[in-house]
């Protein structure tokens, strides 16, 4: 175990000193000795005294020259030396690349006889020597050359500038960084779209996929439209490019990739139609589009300094794509969607091993950093600055910044200074949300005499692994006050809590009101608010904020369930009742319905049992989940019955909010009803489905029932030539099995012909999909950690970004003493030949647990 690795330090920046004036690519295309010449107009910038140093890895060397001379660099094993004194030169290198043979999945690679690339973050250095850093930006000309004349579609960034048979050239004006640099040469089909600028600017919008899958990108061009209108319409940016292309990618380590004018994408979030996607999977799309599409401004015009700044880039892009959503679809739920996802994902993160504030001092592996903390708690800190200044201050501040920091690389400090600039405030304390990791806790105390309310707020950070003291953050509290007859007498109301402890107070009322605290989710923190169940079903049924609201059932879901794994306690039926009275309310959003109907899962129960100090027993929090769902299907049996009846969609599917958001309904009713009829209802949707999210959630219900084998065969017979329903084919298998069944199952899955480890959507769609079985993951037996360990210790020498990712699984858990030893155990042999990127997740996963 290699436990001294080298870290970089945010402390240690210091600027580069030579200026890349503009840098020229050749690319002689050939799967395994692929020649790369790149000539670099350098201008030195520092002293003299300074040599140039270039990233470079694993690259053969052919041909090195200064001002047409050849020279001799010195190499290493991180790059090159250039030893020169002049103030400006040219420099020329040639190296060779073996694009097939990198499985890694970064730099140059080939995907189904496509080469593509991935250089965010640090992939350029795999493709030729170069300044591999975002501060240094230079304007790219790139030629492509294909001596076999057998790849019709040659992409660079930019705009096109020349092509001819088996060659392209590309230049883009803008300068960018490395990271933002992309080729595409494959045989591909390009589907077309246009966009006219507000300006004037005619763009041609190009998808290019696979052939076979032309009928599955309309969907993804629609999204790009709407981005492109949305992005002038709300933030005043326009697109500056003559082209916009997108390019569809089977083997890809993450979701997509924003590279200047030429996006590339995972394959999952671009191809989609109704047969073979489901609601969630266009919804994905929708926003994975915008977001790549909004980084042109957000993390291209304006990118990073150093890659502590990351959530520069990404923390303001999500909350961008979330306002987008929030506008396409319905922002009460978007928004308590994403709290779902901030608390599954981010909150753990927050709170064990891997704890690490928005913008961290340290990395091994930056690919290790592009966490749910950097991206998610990254948006939710921008969501509180446009809360605490006001909508109208906000847009200010970006248009300032926009204006002050286009074509630079900026900073955490440069983003903070236009909105104190902007609002005179001090944003030091603010900060702290950049610059503090964990999750404070607000506990609430309340008092009532005269008419006079008084809401005293305490918060308190816990010292997490990377960090101990902590001090106040700056908490923007939502506050609404209903009275006993569930009328609201204080409307939504910014409370700023700054200090360790603070009273508000509210007077004249004339009783006792019921507070609504922290509405829209205003600040990511945990609330301890003590309130009766009858308190909780109150709120539940007359707050008027649709996140309070839904909190207030997720609360009492989360009581109950909790006492039912603790106590074999029967299933609260005051609670059952409230659920019953929002989902039989026809003027309630059914997309708002259906997340009432969904349980909070195993893992936030047992993170809120540790947090109250009681001992996590998975399996028993999974049978209680089930009993719940039994005794809810059995007491509301009718009501569902008429729901799934009322809202089945009989018009032709579209992939819009209003169907979709029927279409959740109705399924979530279907998975209580197949609790009750052994899944009769299920197995006849299966059969009459005509698009995906009916047949999919259908075979779902039936899984879990046990009920699917001849489903199950039928829907993989059916869709074998379509690799994205496979993967959800692997995946809701995994995803269903009990956690008694879940090893034996995985392993019969691996088996299977059509597992690959190389690929890893299939591979995530089974792995993934396991650690996320909560109760089949952590037994106690060890056998699920040992399962995991094994995959990720073969797929690490294959993919080291994609295996370390993944190894974050094991941050939660183990719940016992003997589960720790066969935990510690897997994590061992995981380390024992680990890549730099595994062995530092997993030493400090180790270490919290020794
Ligand atoms: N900037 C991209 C995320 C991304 C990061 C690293 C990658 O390497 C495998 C790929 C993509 C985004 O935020 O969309
Ligand atoms: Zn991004």
């Amino acid at each position: 175990m290699n436990l001294a690795q080298e870290k970089t330090l945010l402390k240690d920046y210091t600027a580069y000193p030579f200026e890349i004036t503009s840098v020229h690519l050749t690319f002689k295309l050939h799967p395994n000795k692929t020649r790369v010449l790149a000539r670099l107009n350098v201008k030195r910038c520092g002293s003299q005294a300074e040599n140039m140093f270039l990233n470079g890895d694993k690259l053969k060397l052919i041909a090195c020259r200064l001002d047409g001379a050849s020279v001799d660099p010195e190499l290493s094993e991180k790059g090159l030396l250039i030893k020169s004194a002049k103030p400006a030169f040219i420099l020329e290198t040639e190296v060779e690349i073996d694009p097939a043979s990198n499985t890694a999945l970064d730099g140059l690679y080939m995907s189904n006889g496509v080469y593509c690339t991935q250089c965010e973050a640090e992939g350029f250095r795999k493709i030729t020597f170069y300044p591999d850093r975002p501060d240094v930006m230079s304007i790219f000309h790139v030629r492509i050359e294909d001596p076999t004349q057998t790849l019709p579609v040659l992409l660079s960034n930019g705009n096109s500038v020349a092509q001819g048979p088996g060659w392209a050239e590309w230049s883009d004006p803008w300068p960018k960084p490395s990271y933002l640099f992309a080729l595409v040469a494959g045989d591909l089909k390009r589907h077309c779209g246009h966009f006219t600028t507000k300006s004037g600017r005619a763009v041609d919008l190009g998808i290019y996929v696979r052939k076979g899958d032309e009928d599955k990108c309309e969907f993804a061009m629609d999204s790009l439209i709407k981005s492109m209108t949305w992005d002038e319409d709300v933030y005043g940016r326009e697109y500056d490019l003559d082209v916009f292309n997108i390019v569809a990618i089977d083997d890809f380590n993450a979701g997509a990739m924003e590279n200047k004018g030429l996006n590339i994408f995972n394959s999952s979030y671009v191809l989609a139609n109704p047969k073979t996607t489901m609601d969630g999977g266009f919804e994905r799309i929708e926003g994975i589009i915008a977001h790549e599409y909004f980084h042109n401004w957000t993390g291209n015009r304006i990118t990073c300094r150093d890659w502590f700044q990351l959530s520069l880039k990404e923390g303001l892009t999500v909350f961008r794509d979330a306002q987008f959503t929030s506008d396409m679809r319905s922002a009460a739920v978007k928004r308590i969607e994403d709290v779902i996802a901030l608390r599954h994902r981010q909150f753990p993160e927050d709170a064990g091993a891997l704890a690490h504030p928005v913008r961290p001092e340290s990395y091994v592996a930056i690919d290790n950093f592009y966490t749910a903390t950097v991206y998610d708690k990254g948006a939710e800190v921008i969501g509180m600055l446009k809360r605490l200044v006001g909508d109208a201050a906000y847009e200010e501040a970006l248009n300032l910044y926009f204006e002050r920091h286009d074509g630079e690389a900026a900073t955490i400090e440069d983003w903070l200074k236009v909105f104190e600039d902007v609002t005179g405030r001090d944003l030091s304390q603010f900060k702290g949300w950049y610059t503090q990791s964990g999750t404070p806790r607000v506990s609430v105390e309340e008092a009532f005499e005269d008419g006079t309310y008084t809401l005293t707020f305490a918060q308190s950070t816990s010292p997490t692994l990377d960090q101990t003291d902590k001090v106040a953050q700056v908490i923007p509290i939502n506050l609404g006050l209903l009275n006993d007859n569930g009328d609201e007498i204080l409307p939504t109301t910014l409370l700023e809590m700054t200090k360790d402890r603070q009273s508000f107070e509210f007077k004249g009322l004339a009783s006792r009101p019921t507070a609504s605290i922290l509405r829209g989710f205003s600040a990511p923190v945990h609330l301890d608010q003590p309130l009766t169940d009858q308190k909780r079903a109150f709120l539940m049924i007359h707050d008027t904020d649709p996140f309070t609201r839904w909190e207030a059932s997720n609360a009492l879901q989360t009581k109950a369930l909790i006492d039912m794994a603790l106590t074999d306690a029967p299933a609260n039926l005051v609670l059952i009742d409230a659920m019953a009275s929002i989902i039989s309310d026809e003027t309630i959003d059914p997309a708002f319905r259906a997340l009432v109907l969904s349980l909070p899962n195993e893992s936030e129960l047992a993170r809120q049992m540790t947090s109250e100090g009681l001992t996590v027993d998975p399996q028993k929090l999974y049978l209680a989940r089930q009993a719940f769902s039994n005794a809810l299907a059995e007491r509301l049996y009718d009501l569902l019955k008429t729901l799934y009846e009322r809202h089945m969609v009989t018009a032709p599917y579209q992939p819009d909010a209003e169907q979709s958001a029927a279409r959740k309904l109705t399924n979530a009713a279907l998975s209580y009803v197949s609790f009750k009829d052994g899944g009769a209802l299920a197995g006849a949707q299966f059969q009459r489905a005509d698009n995906m999210t009916l047949q999919a959630s259908a075979l779902a219900s039936l899984l879990r029932q046990g009920r699917a084998s001849g489903e199950l065969e039928a829907f993989y017979d059916h869709w074998k030539d379509e690799r994205l329903v496979i993967d959800r084919w692997f995946l809701l298998q995994i995803a269903t099995a009990s956690p008694d069944t879940l090893v034996p199952v995985a392993q019969n899955l691996t088996k299977h012909a059509e597992f690959s480890i190389r690929n890893p959507n299939r591979f995530r769609s089974v792995i993934v999909a396991f650690t996320q079985n909560f109760a089949g993951f952590h037994q106690s037996s060890g056998a699920g950690y040992h399962f995991v360990a094994d995959w990720l210790i073969q797929s690490d020498a294959l993919n080291p970004t994609l295996s370390a990712r993944l190894s974050g699984a094991f941050q939660e858990g183990p719940f016992n003493e003997e589960g720790k030893n066969h935990l510690i155990a897997a994590l061992n042999r995981l380390n024992e030949k680990a890549s730099k990127n595994t062995t530092e997740m997993v030493s400090r996963i180790l270490s919290n647990l020794e």
